[in-house]
């Protein structure tokens, strides 16, 4: 697991070389801006359950084969522990927003869930689907302008949307 640092010191060793002036241009550009960072954790943070919820429901809203009979998330066991799911891959996604790095979310939990669900015959395009529906809710409320110093979030917005996009295509 690295974040944007170390990601950077294991760069320049790969290549035996210092850590450049551009890299350390970039760093600083992320330290400067690091309370936007936390600020986007804290909101998806405190919204995470409503964040879950609300994309749950407008999956289910539009693929109802889900949570009928033979569809699944049929049952509540299936339904807890598919938002649960979701639940897990949005926490990933506010550490790797805190970290400024994907590989927290790569290694811990989107290696190998593709082939769980196949394994589990859980649909992944509809896994990808409710994981499109957080990252739209997410970069509303990260972004949300109101009660905050104004200020251009679209770089940290744009990067937290990858986030969402690496979860979605791994399993979709
Ligand atoms: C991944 N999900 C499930 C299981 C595992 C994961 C390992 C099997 C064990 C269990 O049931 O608990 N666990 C999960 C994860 C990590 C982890 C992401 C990362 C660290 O450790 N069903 C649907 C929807 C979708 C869904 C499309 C969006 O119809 C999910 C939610 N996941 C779902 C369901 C099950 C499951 C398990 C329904 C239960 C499947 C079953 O037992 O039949």
């Amino acid at each position: 697991m690295l974040d944007a640092f170390t990601k950077v010191v294991a760069q320049a060793d790969a290549r035996g070389e210092y850590i450049s002036g551009g890299q350390i241009d970039a760093l600083n550009a992320m330290v400067s801006d690091g309370n936007k960072r936390m600020d986007a954790v804290n909101r998806m943070t405190s919204n995470a359950s409503a964040i879950v919820a609300n994309a749950a429901r407008s999956l289910f809203a539009e693929q109802p084969g889900l949570i009928s009979p033979g569809g699944n998330a049929y049952t509540s066991r299936r339904m807890a522990a598919c938002l649960r799911d979701m639940e897990i891959i949005l926490r990933y996604v506010t550490y790797a927003t805190f970290s400024g790095d994907a590989s927290v979310l790569d290694d811990r939990c989107l290696n190998g869930l593709r082939e769980t669900y196949l394994a589990l015959g859980v649909p992944g395009a509809s896994v990808s689907e409710g994981v499109n529906k957080m990252k739209a809710a997410a970069l509303e409320i990260a972004g949300d302008r109101n009660g905050i110093t104004a200020g251009d979030c679209s770089a940290l917005l744009s990067e937290i949307g990858g986030y969402f996009d690496r979860a979605a295509s791994a399993v979709g």
